[in-house]
Protein backbone atom coordinates (compact mmCIF):
# COMPACT_ATOMS: atom_id res chain seq x y z
CA UNK A 1 0.00 0.00 0.00
CA UNK A 2 1.45 3.25 -0.56
CA UNK A 3 0.83 6.08 1.83
CA UNK A 4 0.08 9.40 -0.62
CA UNK A 5 3.66 11.78 -0.98
CA UNK A 6 5.27 8.71 1.67
CA UNK A 7 6.28 5.53 0.73
CA UNK A 8 6.08 2.62 3.45
CA UNK A 9 9.13 1.60 4.20
CA UNK A 10 10.43 -1.73 2.24
CA UNK A 11 9.16 -4.39 5.17
CA UNK A 12 5.99 -3.09 6.53
CA UNK A 13 2.86 -5.08 6.91
CA UNK A 14 -0.17 -3.84 6.27
CA UNK A 15 -3.41 -4.06 8.05
CA UNK A 16 -6.01 -6.67 7.22
CA UNK A 17 -8.58 -4.98 4.67
CA UNK A 18 -10.68 -8.40 5.40
CA UNK A 19 -10.42 -9.18 9.07
CA UNK A 20 -12.78 -12.04 10.47
CA UNK A 21 -16.28 -11.66 12.48
CA UNK A 22 -15.56 -12.35 15.69
CA UNK A 23 -16.90 -15.61 17.35
CA UNK A 24 -17.00 -13.59 20.49
CA UNK A 25 -19.91 -10.84 20.99
CA UNK A 26 -18.69 -7.68 22.66
CA UNK A 27 -20.59 -6.32 25.04
CA UNK A 28 -22.89 -3.47 24.83
CA UNK A 29 -20.26 -0.19 24.55
CA UNK A 30 -17.19 -1.97 24.51
CA UNK A 31 -14.33 0.33 24.42
CA UNK A 32 -11.13 -0.16 21.92
CA UNK A 33 -8.87 1.20 24.58
CA UNK A 34 -6.12 1.40 21.50
CA UNK A 35 -5.78 1.93 17.94
CA UNK A 36 -4.36 4.41 15.95
CA UNK A 37 -4.92 6.23 12.45
CA UNK A 38 -1.93 7.31 10.28
CA UNK A 39 -2.40 10.00 7.83
CA UNK A 40 -3.49 9.81 5.30
CA UNK A 41 -0.19 10.98 3.95
CA UNK A 42 -1.01 13.46 1.87
CA UNK A 43 -3.50 14.84 4.02
CA UNK A 44 -1.78 14.83 7.37
CA UNK A 45 2.10 14.07 6.58
CA UNK A 46 4.41 12.24 8.80
CA UNK A 47 6.53 13.97 11.58
CA UNK A 48 10.09 14.42 9.80
CA UNK A 49 11.47 12.97 13.12
CA UNK A 50 9.68 9.77 12.73
CA UNK A 51 11.60 6.33 12.33
CA UNK A 52 9.50 4.55 10.52
CA UNK A 53 6.94 5.10 7.54
CA UNK A 54 3.93 3.06 7.19
CA UNK A 55 1.28 2.67 5.20
CA UNK A 56 -2.32 5.00 5.53
CA UNK A 57 -4.37 3.82 8.53
CA UNK A 58 -7.29 6.65 7.91
CA UNK A 59 -10.09 7.42 10.93
CA UNK A 60 -13.16 6.23 7.98
CA UNK A 61 -10.86 2.88 8.02
CA UNK A 62 -10.83 2.62 11.95
CA UNK A 63 -14.58 3.14 12.18
CA UNK A 64 -15.27 0.60 9.73
CA UNK A 65 -13.33 -1.90 11.56
CA UNK A 66 -15.10 -0.42 14.97
CA UNK A 67 -18.44 -1.19 13.42
CA UNK A 68 -16.96 -4.67 11.79
CA UNK A 69 -16.15 -5.87 15.43
CA UNK A 70 -19.13 -4.45 17.42
CA UNK A 71 -16.98 -1.95 18.87
CA UNK A 72 -18.80 1.44 20.23
CA UNK A 73 -16.40 3.75 21.67
CA UNK A 74 -12.37 4.32 20.76
CA UNK A 75 -9.69 5.74 22.51
CA UNK A 76 -7.03 6.70 19.86
CA UNK A 77 -3.45 7.04 20.70
CA UNK A 78 -1.25 9.25 19.17
CA UNK A 79 1.31 7.21 17.23
CA UNK A 80 5.20 8.21 16.59
CA UNK A 81 5.15 7.78 13.07
CA UNK A 82 3.41 12.04 13.66
CA UNK A 83 5.31 12.91 16.43
CA UNK A 84 4.07 16.11 18.42
CA UNK A 85 1.60 16.68 15.35
CA UNK A 86 -1.61 15.76 16.69
CA UNK A 87 -3.93 16.77 13.76
CA UNK A 88 -4.90 13.23 12.34
CA UNK A 89 -5.84 12.37 15.46
CA UNK A 90 -7.72 15.67 16.27
CA UNK A 91 -9.26 15.60 13.01
CA UNK A 92 -10.44 11.61 14.21
CA UNK A 93 -11.83 12.99 17.56
CA UNK A 94 -13.76 15.97 15.35
CA UNK A 95 -15.18 13.41 13.20
CA UNK A 96 -16.17 10.73 16.10
CA UNK A 97 -17.35 13.29 18.51
CA UNK A 98 -18.27 11.51 22.09
CA UNK A 99 -17.69 7.72 20.63
CA UNK A 100 -13.52 8.60 20.75
CA UNK A 101 -10.95 9.83 22.99
CA UNK A 102 -7.77 10.60 22.59
CA UNK A 103 -4.03 10.14 24.02
CA UNK A 104 -1.91 12.74 22.60
CA UNK A 105 2.10 13.40 22.22
CA UNK A 106 3.03 17.29 23.33
CA UNK A 107 6.37 19.06 23.72
CA UNK A 108 7.10 20.34 27.08
CA UNK A 109 6.60 23.87 25.38
CA UNK A 110 3.15 22.98 24.97
CA UNK A 111 0.85 26.42 25.20
CA UNK A 112 -2.23 26.34 27.68
CA UNK A 113 -4.12 27.41 23.98
CA UNK A 114 -3.07 24.17 22.31
CA UNK A 115 -3.91 21.85 25.47
CA UNK A 116 -7.21 23.76 25.60
CA UNK A 117 -7.98 22.72 21.96
CA UNK A 118 -6.94 19.29 22.63
CA UNK A 119 -9.02 18.63 25.47
CA UNK A 120 -11.70 20.14 23.63
CA UNK A 121 -11.56 17.67 21.04
CA UNK A 122 -11.30 15.04 23.22
CA UNK A 123 -7.88 14.01 24.66
CA UNK A 124 -7.50 12.74 28.26
CA UNK A 125 -3.99 12.34 28.37
CA UNK A 126 -0.46 12.30 27.02
CA UNK A 127 2.01 9.27 25.92
CA UNK A 128 5.43 8.80 26.81
CA UNK A 129 7.16 6.69 24.61
CA UNK A 130 10.51 4.99 25.91
CA UNK A 131 10.85 2.35 23.12
CA UNK A 132 14.38 3.15 21.31
CA UNK A 133 13.38 2.03 17.74
CA UNK A 134 10.15 3.91 17.84
CA UNK A 135 11.87 6.85 19.52
CA UNK A 136 14.67 9.02 21.29
CA UNK A 137 14.07 8.58 25.16
CA UNK A 138 14.41 11.40 27.21
CA UNK A 139 15.66 12.79 30.69
CA UNK A 140 12.74 12.48 33.56
CA UNK A 141 12.66 15.98 33.94
CA UNK A 142 10.71 16.34 30.74
CA UNK A 143 8.23 13.98 31.16
CA UNK A 144 8.04 15.49 34.69
CA UNK A 145 7.45 19.21 33.01
CA UNK A 146 4.61 17.96 30.94
CA UNK A 147 2.72 16.34 34.15
CA UNK A 148 3.35 19.33 35.52
CA UNK A 149 0.66 20.80 32.88
CA UNK A 150 -1.42 18.23 32.37
CA UNK A 151 -2.65 17.16 35.91
CA UNK A 152 -4.72 19.95 36.54
CA UNK A 153 -6.58 19.37 33.67
CA UNK A 154 -7.34 15.65 35.13
CA UNK A 155 -5.73 13.72 32.52
CA UNK A 156 -3.68 11.25 32.80
CA UNK A 157 -0.42 9.62 31.13
CA UNK A 158 0.34 6.79 29.16
CA UNK A 159 3.90 4.96 28.93
CA UNK A 160 5.05 2.81 26.66
CA UNK A 161 8.35 0.77 27.92
CA UNK A 162 10.34 -2.42 27.52
CA UNK A 163 11.08 -4.61 30.62
CA UNK A 164 14.49 -2.88 31.02
CA UNK A 165 12.90 0.35 31.24
CA UNK A 166 10.97 -0.20 33.71
CA UNK A 167 13.85 -1.11 36.33
CA UNK A 168 15.75 1.91 34.47
CA UNK A 169 12.65 4.49 35.39
CA UNK A 170 11.07 3.30 38.10
CA UNK A 171 11.22 6.50 40.14
CA UNK A 172 9.95 8.27 37.37
CA UNK A 173 6.70 5.90 36.76
CA UNK A 174 5.82 5.38 40.12
CA UNK A 175 6.15 9.08 41.10
CA UNK A 176 3.75 10.80 38.61
CA UNK A 177 0.97 12.22 40.77
CA UNK A 178 -1.62 11.08 37.79
CA UNK A 179 -2.96 7.75 36.63
CA UNK A 180 -0.63 5.99 34.69
CA UNK A 181 -1.42 3.77 31.87
CA UNK A 182 1.05 1.16 30.80
CA UNK A 183 0.96 -0.25 27.17
CA UNK A 184 1.21 -3.52 26.14
CA UNK A 185 1.86 -5.12 29.57
CA UNK A 186 5.23 -3.31 29.40
CA UNK A 187 6.20 -6.27 27.13
CA UNK A 188 6.80 -8.92 28.78
CA UNK A 189 8.85 -11.61 26.91
CA UNK A 190 6.29 -14.67 27.19
CA UNK A 191 9.03 -17.33 26.81
CA UNK A 192 9.97 -16.58 30.53
CA UNK A 193 7.41 -17.50 33.30
CA UNK A 194 4.85 -15.07 34.10
CA UNK A 195 5.97 -15.97 37.80
CA UNK A 196 9.61 -14.87 37.11
CA UNK A 197 11.17 -11.89 38.00
CA UNK A 198 10.79 -9.67 35.14
CA UNK A 199 6.74 -10.29 35.35
CA UNK A 200 6.64 -10.46 38.82
CA UNK A 201 8.49 -6.77 38.93
CA UNK A 202 5.47 -5.15 37.05
CA UNK A 203 2.89 -7.27 38.65
CA UNK A 204 4.40 -5.31 41.52
CA UNK A 205 4.56 -2.01 39.89
CA UNK A 206 0.57 -2.18 39.66
CA UNK A 207 0.36 -4.07 43.39
CA UNK A 208 2.32 -0.97 45.39
CA UNK A 209 0.95 1.58 42.96
CA UNK A 210 -3.17 2.00 42.95
CA UNK A 211 -2.81 4.82 39.97
CA UNK A 212 -1.59 2.80 37.64
CA UNK A 213 -3.29 0.54 35.26
CA UNK A 214 -2.15 -1.97 32.09
CA UNK A 215 -3.37 -2.47 28.68
CA UNK A 216 -3.71 -6.29 28.19
CA UNK A 217 -3.11 -5.49 24.33
CA UNK A 218 -1.14 -6.78 21.75
CA UNK A 219 -0.53 -10.45 22.16
CA UNK A 220 0.26 -10.19 18.64
CA UNK A 221 3.28 -8.47 19.28
CA UNK A 222 4.43 -10.30 22.14
CA UNK A 223 3.54 -13.63 20.92
CA UNK A 224 6.40 -16.26 20.32
CA UNK A 225 4.16 -19.16 19.49
CA UNK A 226 1.61 -16.87 16.99
CA UNK A 227 -1.83 -16.75 16.76
CA UNK A 228 -4.33 -17.48 18.32
CA UNK A 229 -1.29 -16.03 21.42
CA UNK A 230 -2.04 -18.79 23.77
CA UNK A 231 1.82 -18.24 24.86
CA UNK A 232 0.17 -14.63 25.84
CA UNK A 233 -2.70 -16.32 27.47
CA UNK A 234 -1.38 -16.60 31.09
CA UNK A 235 0.09 -13.23 31.07
CA UNK A 236 -2.74 -11.16 30.22
CA UNK A 237 -5.35 -13.51 32.14
CA UNK A 238 -3.43 -13.21 35.33
CA UNK A 239 -3.21 -9.18 35.02
CA UNK A 240 -7.30 -8.95 34.36
CA UNK A 241 -7.45 -11.38 37.10
CA UNK A 242 -5.41 -9.66 39.94
CA UNK A 243 -6.38 -5.69 38.82
CA UNK A 244 -9.80 -6.29 37.08
CA UNK A 245 -10.61 -2.56 37.86
CA UNK A 246 -7.64 -1.43 36.16
CA UNK A 247 -7.22 -3.38 32.79
CA UNK A 248 -7.96 -1.58 29.33
CA UNK A 249 -8.45 -4.09 26.10
CA UNK A 250 -7.80 -2.10 22.78
CA UNK A 251 -6.71 -4.17 18.81
CA UNK A 252 -3.66 -1.70 18.34
CA UNK A 253 -5.00 -1.22 15.01
CA UNK A 254 -3.77 -0.85 12.63
CA UNK A 255 -0.57 -2.86 14.14
CA UNK A 256 2.65 -0.55 12.96
CA UNK A 257 5.81 -2.55 13.06
CA UNK A 258 4.95 -6.25 12.70
CA UNK A 259 7.60 -8.52 10.78
CA UNK A 260 6.11 -12.10 11.78
CA UNK A 261 2.48 -11.70 10.89
CA UNK A 262 -0.18 -9.18 10.41
CA UNK A 263 -3.33 -9.88 13.01
CA UNK A 264 -6.91 -10.73 12.14
CA UNK A 265 -8.49 -8.18 14.08
CA UNK A 266 -11.70 -10.49 14.68
CA UNK A 267 -8.73 -13.23 16.21
CA UNK A 268 -8.07 -10.23 18.53
CA UNK A 269 -11.75 -10.26 19.75
CA UNK A 270 -11.96 -13.38 19.87
CA UNK A 271 -8.81 -13.43 22.00
CA UNK A 272 -10.63 -11.33 25.08
CA UNK A 273 -13.26 -14.44 26.92
CA UNK A 274 -9.82 -16.63 26.96
CA UNK A 275 -8.25 -13.70 29.19
CA UNK A 276 -10.99 -11.97 30.65
CA UNK A 277 -13.49 -15.48 31.48
CA UNK A 278 -16.75 -14.40 33.19
CA UNK A 279 -19.19 -11.36 32.13
CA UNK A 280 -18.30 -9.40 34.72
CA UNK A 281 -14.67 -9.33 34.33
CA UNK A 282 -15.10 -8.49 30.72
CA UNK A 283 -17.64 -5.56 31.53
CA UNK A 284 -15.13 -3.99 33.87
CA UNK A 285 -12.18 -4.44 30.77
CA UNK A 286 -14.29 -3.61 28.11
CA UNK A 287 -16.98 -1.30 29.29
CA UNK A 288 -16.74 0.08 32.66
CA UNK A 289 -12.77 0.94 33.63
CA UNK A 290 -12.30 2.80 30.01
CA UNK A 291 -15.41 4.59 30.48
CA UNK A 292 -14.64 5.52 33.69
CA UNK A 293 -10.84 6.59 32.81
CA UNK A 294 -11.96 8.17 29.33
CA UNK A 295 -15.57 9.24 29.36
C1 LIG B 1 1.83 0.47 19.35
C2 LIG B 1 3.17 -0.11 19.17
C3 LIG B 1 4.17 0.37 18.39
C4 LIG B 1 4.23 1.64 17.77
C5 LIG B 1 3.83 2.78 18.37
O1 LIG B 1 3.50 5.07 18.46
C6 LIG B 1 4.00 4.15 17.82
O2 LIG B 1 4.62 4.31 16.78
O3 LIG B 1 3.26 2.77 19.55
C7 LIG B 1 5.35 -0.51 18.19
O4 LIG B 1 6.01 -0.40 17.17
O5 LIG B 1 5.61 -1.37 19.07
O6 LIG B 1 1.33 0.54 20.47
O7 LIG B 1 1.25 0.87 18.36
Amino acid sequence: MTAGPFVADPDWLDWDPAPSRPTFTLPPGAVDAHCHVFGPGDVFPYAPERKYTPCDASKDQLFALRDLLGVERSVIVQATCHGADNRALVDALQTAGERARGIATVRADVTDAELDELDLAGVRGVRFNFVRRLVDPKPDDHYRRIVDRIAERGWHVVVYFEPADLEERWELFTSLPVDVVVDHMGRPDVRQSPDGPEFQRFLGLLRDHPNVWSKVTCPDRLTVAGPPYDDVVPFAARVVAEFPDRVLWGTDWPHPNLKSHMPDDGVLVDFVPRIAPTAQLQQALLVDNPMRLYW
